[in-house]
């Protein structure tokens, strides 16, 4: 009987053990995932940097103004479309879809750039 409560209390450590490992690594790896993607565009003395942006699917792009005049990023589809950006404003678009979206700003219609997404 003695022997019977021994084997039983070592099987419940080794299940306490298998759950804890378990638990552990879950743990380990959300921690070691990578944060959201992101990838920042520069609007200075009146042009888009880089002009050509490459990023994954699931990026978010954002775009900072820093010219003390503003501008806007307007895509040619109409996938997206910012306010007019002044000084250090910023506008951010998630890229969702696989594809090459080019830009400009409608205030400064030969101000132009590409985000190519894949
Ligand atoms: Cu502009």
């Amino acid at each position: 009987m003695k022997k019977r409560v021994g084997s039983f209390a070592g099987l419940a450590l080794l299940i306490a053990i298998a759950f804890l490992t378990v638990v552990s690594s879950s743990i380990q790896a959300s921690a070691e995932r990578p944060p959201a993607a992101t990838a920042d565009v520069k609007i200075d003395n009146f042009a888009f940097t880089p002009q050509t942006l490459t990023v994954a699917v699931g990026t978010t792009v954002t775009w900072t103004n820093r010219d003390d005049i503003p501008h806007t990023v307007v895509s040619t589809d109409g996938a997206f479309k910012s306010k007019v950006r002044d000084t250090d404003e910023t506008f951010s678009f998630k890229f969702e879809k696989a594809g090459t979206y080019s830009y400009f700003c409608s205030v400064h219609p030969k101000m132009t750039g590409q985000v190519v997404v894949h």
